[in-house]
């Protein structure tokens, strides 16, 4: 098993310990190594030296996307190409992609981050798990193929995709865990059950991330899948997923302190707040040499929980991600976030899991149209009852978010799937 106990069960009072160390040498690596952080060092008199307790990485400038973007393709990387072993890239939507790069001590690293979250999670090396992570220069699927290996599971390496022949697999091998986006975990479950195979899959377990889910929609794509599931955290930036993942007990995502240190921020103001608060997750990676990252803003918002977890890990667990500062929507001057309405949605059993989120502007106004799909296809004929529900659910939005929508009852089958990560909403305000 890999379960790191001497690491993973250590005092506080160790982990800040290793942190303040790693901290150090990460500064004093940063400023030989990567001429942007030598001058951002210098123009904020900041050096290894300086650094006495945690406390002082709050004189460490942030880093951000667009610091990478413009010193694409490998301005930040801290080491030669000679000894980066891998490349990764996340696509964004616009322009060029963030480009990563690993050495082997970084792919080491990521292995045993990966591992450890797996085994947390329930996975050992009786499992056979099935990667439906697109392949390529997104992170995610070599991020779990790694750590799985790792620890003994046998790894079937599907990609994103296929997914009949995915399932078919997934009979024939008796899989026993699967890797992939929430929601393609849904349309997975939703096509076993369309091919009448659902009920000879022997998956139990899902590792599960890299998009936003409620507790809520995961319930439901649990239900379909008959497994039970964990989420991990994770940005390509950061090392790809490893940063933070669910043990089985899933009372936050276990943050592996020693290779990063985690901090919450105002987005607005930049302040770190106080222990507990909610805000901006801004994340230094301790240990990494290909691309190393002080106190990078990921924009998603969570809060953090230092209390030891009862499965005996006392790493900080940070709670699930609730959205990203760029994703809040806006809506006639109301800050709405879309986990919000997905939480309300799912309460309702006459729904499929599946949303669009539409914002238009007319007459100067923001309208925000929910349209959900029905489960299925009965209801239709039944006016009384589906404006009743359209009322329902009406009436809880207006409740949780404190705005009208527009409630749109769309029919079964009719909103686009995903295989990798869901795209809910369609904002036209500024497409005229
Ligand atoms: O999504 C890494 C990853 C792969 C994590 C597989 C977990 C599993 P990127 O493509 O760079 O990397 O996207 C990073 O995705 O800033 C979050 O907004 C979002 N995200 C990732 N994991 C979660 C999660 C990978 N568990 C961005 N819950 C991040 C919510 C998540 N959002």
């Amino acid at each position: 098993m890999f379960f790191q106990k001497d690491l993973e069960t250590m005092s506080r009072q160790k982990i800040e310990e290793i942190q303040l160390e790693r901290l150090k040498k990460l500064v004093d690596y940063c400023d030989r190594n990567v001429p942007f952080y030598h001058k951002r060092l210098e123009e904020s008199g900041v050096t290894a030296d300086k650094i006495k307790t945690l406390d002082d990485i709050k004189y460490i400038p942030y880093t951000t996307k667009d610091d990478i973007r413009d010193n694409y393709p490998f301005g930040l990387f801290g080491q030669p190409l000679k000894k980066i072993v891998r490349i990764h890239a996340s696509s964004g939507t616009t322009g060029k992609p963030t480009v990563v790069g690993y050495t082997k001590n970084d792919l080491e690293n990521w292995s045993d981050c990966m591992a450890r979250i797996c085994v947390a999670a329930g996975a050992s090396d009786e499992d056979i798990v099935q990667i439906a992570f697109g392949y390529g220069l997104f992170t995610g699927a070599l991020g779990l193929h790694y750590g799985l290996e790792k620890i003994g599971a046998t790894v079937v390496p599907t990609s994103s995709g296929n997914t009949e022949k995915q399932i078919m697999l997934m009979q024939d091998f008796q899989t026993t865990a699967l890797v992939a986006t929430p929601s393609y975990a849904q349309f997975i479950g939703e096509t076993a059950k369309e091919m009448g195979v659902i009920d000879k899959l022997n998956l139990k377990l899902g590792l599960f991330g890299s998009e936003g889910c409620t507790t809520e929609m995961r319930s439901q794509v649990e239900k379909t899948l008959n497994l039970f599931a964990t989420d991990n955290y994770g940005m390509s930036e950061l090392m790809g997923p490893g940063v933070s993942g669910e043990c089985h007990l899933r009372c936050g995502l276990h943050i592996n302190e020693d290779h990063f240190i985690p901090e919450i921020i105002d987005p607005k103001t930049l302040e770190v707040l106080p222990r507990g608060s909610q805000g901006e997750l801004v994340i230094t990676t301790l240990t990494k040499e290909g691309i190393p990252m002080l106190r990078y803003r990921t924009k998603d918002i969570t809060k953090i929980n230092y209390e030891p977890c009862e499965c005996g890990r006392t790493f900080a667990r940070m709670e699930k991600v609730m959205g990203r500062t760029d994703d809040m929507l806006k809506i006639r001057g109301v800050n709405v976030f879309p986990s919000q309405i997905e939480s309300v949605l799912m309460r309702f059993d006459k729904i499929a899991p599946h949303y669009q989120l539409v914002i238009t502007r007319e007459n100067f106004s923001d309208r925000l149209e929910v349209r959900i799909e029905l489960a299925d296809e009965s209801l239709l004929d039944n006016y009384s009852g589906l404006e009743s529900l359209r009322g329902s659910i009406h009436h809880d939005l207006k409740t949780v978010l404190g705005i009208d929508t527009k409630v749109s009852l769309v029919e079964h089958k009719s909103l686009e799937r995903f295989q990798g990560k869901a795209k809910r909403i369609v904002d036209l305000r500024n497409s005229k």
